[in-house]
């Protein structure tokens, strides 16, 4: 598929707030490739590369990684599978990711998915998770609302000046919640 062709959107929102969830919803019924910006960061940390420690070490105290690191492995999941409509879950994460993923590879998003979720609500999640990810613990929970606040909602509030935000309100049930993402891509035909 010609890089020209491609469909993204970016699917944002705080830690724990729900982005994983609704993006496999989303998979199951229109069929988009999901990628997960953590997953595949995390993949790669225990790739045996040598700037998997690297990479480690970030998730671990909740910092940005790289946004070539990031961008590279975006960009190959894209043309690996070999499809044309995306959810990229997770990114960009600050201006300089988007700025970068932008310039890099031409795309524009379609729409932003926003999911708007009270602090209280995703730590409760995510000390609930239990899926053993290194930055499920307190100390690392509350870095990363941090950097949530201080780097990502910069990226947020740019997309909403453009006119791209859809914010839905995230704690509430997944159904409910899914009621209203489901709409937002049944308008646009990807
Ligand atoms: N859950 C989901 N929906 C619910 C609902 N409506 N009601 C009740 N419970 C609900 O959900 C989290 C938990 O809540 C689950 O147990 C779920 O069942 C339940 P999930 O769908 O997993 O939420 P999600 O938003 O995906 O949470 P996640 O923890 O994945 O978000 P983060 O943004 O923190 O994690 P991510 O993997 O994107 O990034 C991790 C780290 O990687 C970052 O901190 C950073 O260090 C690094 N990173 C980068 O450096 N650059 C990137 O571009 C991306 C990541
Ligand atoms: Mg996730």
């Amino acid at each position: 598929v010609p890089k020209s062709q491609r469909t993204v959107v970016f699917v944002l929102g705080g830690p724990g707030s729900g982005k994983g969830t609704q993006c496999a919803k989303l998979v199951e019924e229109f069929g988009l490739v999901h990628l997960s910006a953590g997953d595949l960061l995390r993949a790669h940390m225990k790739s045996g590369t040598p700037d998997g420690q690297m990479v480690a070490d970030m998730i671990k105290d909740g910092k940005i990684v790289p946004s070539h690191v990031t961008i590279s492995l975006l960009d190959k999941a894209m043309a690996d599978s070999g499809r044309k409509a995306f959810l990229i879950d997770g990114f960009p994460r600050n201006e300089e990711n988007r700025a970068a993923f932008e310039k890099q590879t031409q795309i524009q998003p379609a729409f932003i998915l926003f999911f708007d979720c009270p602090e209280k609500e995703m730590e409760k999640r995510l000390l609930g998770r239990n899926e053993g990810r290194s930055d499920d613990n307190i100390d690392t929970i509350r870095k990363r609302f941090k950097v949530f606040l201080e780097s990502s909602m910069p990226v947020i509030n740019h997309y909403k000046e453009q006119g791209k935000l859809r914010s839905i309100t995230a704690d509430r049930p997944q159904d409910t919640i899914y009621t209203e993402v489901r709409k937002l891509f049944q308008e646009i035909s990807v």
